[in-house]
C-alpha cells in the first residue's frame, strides 16, 4: 500500500515525501547542451512506478481519461494499469478474490446471512454520516449547513443507541459498514467537528460511540493505519474555502487506546 501526500493542491494526489526522501527519479528528458542536464524530479514515494502525481496512473491506464483523479486507487503491476478507484467495490475484492494470497482469510465483512440488512444499513451510513458530513463542511450557506449538521447528528444519535445493545453494528461480528463507519468517527473530533463545522456534539460525548471507535482502533493493525498528523494536514491545508490560512491545530489531545470495556455488550 503507498499513502499519497497529505496536501493535495491543483495537481491532484501527489506522492511526495514531505521530509525530502531519497528516491530521486529521472525526469526521463536527455541532457540538452543548451539547456544542460536534464531536471531531477522531486523524490517519489510511489515505489512501483517512481510516478509523481495519481494523475499519472489513471493516465497510464486511459491515455483519454478527463474525470475525478481520486482515492483510493487499486493497481496491477502486472497488466500496469488501475483495476478500480471505488472503494465499494475495492472492499469487496478484498474480501471475496484474493483468499489465495490472503493472511485471513476466515475474516468475512461481507456475511450472506445479513446481506440485505447489511447494504441497507451500509446505505444509512454513507448517506448520513460519511457523506453528510462533507455536505455540512463544504455548504456556503446557512441552512444547508444546518440541515446537513442536523441530520447528521440524528444519525449518530440513531447509532449511538444501537451501539448501546450491540458491540458492533451486527452483534459480535465485524462488517464492512463498522469499517466504513470507524473511517469517519476516527476522523471526527481531529477535522469534522472544528474544520468541517460538526460541532453539536463530539464523539468523546457519545459513550457508546467513543467506546466502539476505541474497540474498534484496537483491532490488531489497525492503529498502524492511522495518521492524525496526516488527516489534520490534508484537511486544514487542502481546502483554502474553508481554512484560508492553512493553519493547522495543535489539538484535540485524544488517546484511542484506553480501555473501552466493550467485551461483553
Ligand atoms: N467513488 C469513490 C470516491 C472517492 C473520493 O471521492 N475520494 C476523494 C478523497 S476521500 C478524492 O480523492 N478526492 C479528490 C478530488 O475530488 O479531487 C470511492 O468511493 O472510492
Amino acid at each position: 500500500m503507498t499513502v499519497v501526500d497529505p496536501i493535495r493542491d491543483e495537481k491532484g494526489w501527489a506522492f511526495r515525501d514531505p521530509d525530502g526522501g531519497t528516491r530521486s527519479v529521472a525526469s526521463g528528458k536527455k541532457d540538452d547542451p543548451v539547456h544542460g542536464p536534464a531536471p531531477v524530479l522531486p523524490p517519489s514515494t510511489d515505489p512501483i512506478n517512481g510516478f509523481q502525481f495519481l494523475s499519472e496512473a489513471y493516465q497510464a491506464t486511459d491515455p483519454n481519461f478527463d474525470g475525478r483523479v481520486t482515492v483510493p486507487v487499486l493497481w496491477d503491476k502486472e497488466t500496469r494499469k488501475i483495476v478500480n478507484n471505488c472503494e465499494d467495490d475495492i472492499c469487496p475484492m478484498f474480501n471475496n478474490v484474493f483468499d489465495a494470497i490472503a493472511r485471513n482469510k476466515e475474516v468475512d465483512l461481507f456475511p450472506k446471512d445479513l446481506e440485505t440488512e447489511h447494504a441497507k444499513l451500509a446505505d444509512f451510513i454513507y448517506e448520513n454520516v460519511n457523506n453528510r458530513v462533507y455536505q455540512a463542511g463544504f455548504a456556503i450557506r446557512q441552512r444547508p449547513y444546518e440541515i446537513s449538521c442536523r441530520k447528521l447528528f440524528e444519525a449518530l444519535d440513531q447509532l449511538e443507541q444501537r451501539l448501546s445493545k450491540s458491540r458492533y453494528l451486527f452483534g459480535q461480528r465485524m462488517v464492512e459498514a463498522d469499517w466504513r463507519l470507524f473511517c469517519t468517527l476516527v476522523r471526527f473530533d481531529a477535522v469534522y467537528h472544528g474544520h468541517f463545522k460538526c460541532n453539536i456534539r463530539r464523539i468523546l460525548d457519545y459513550p457508546n460511540l467513543q467506546g466502539y471507535l476505541m474497540d474498534l482502533y484496537q483491532q490488531p493493525g489497525i492503529a498502524d493505519t492511522v495518521n492524525f498528523e496526516h488527516i489534520k494536514r490534508h484537511y486544514y491545508m487542502t481546502h483554502p474555502q474553508i481554512n484560508p490560512t492553512r493553519i493547522v491545530p495543535l489539538g484535540p489531545a485524544l488517546d484511542l487506546m484506553k480501555a473501552h470495556g466493550r467485551e461483553n455488550i
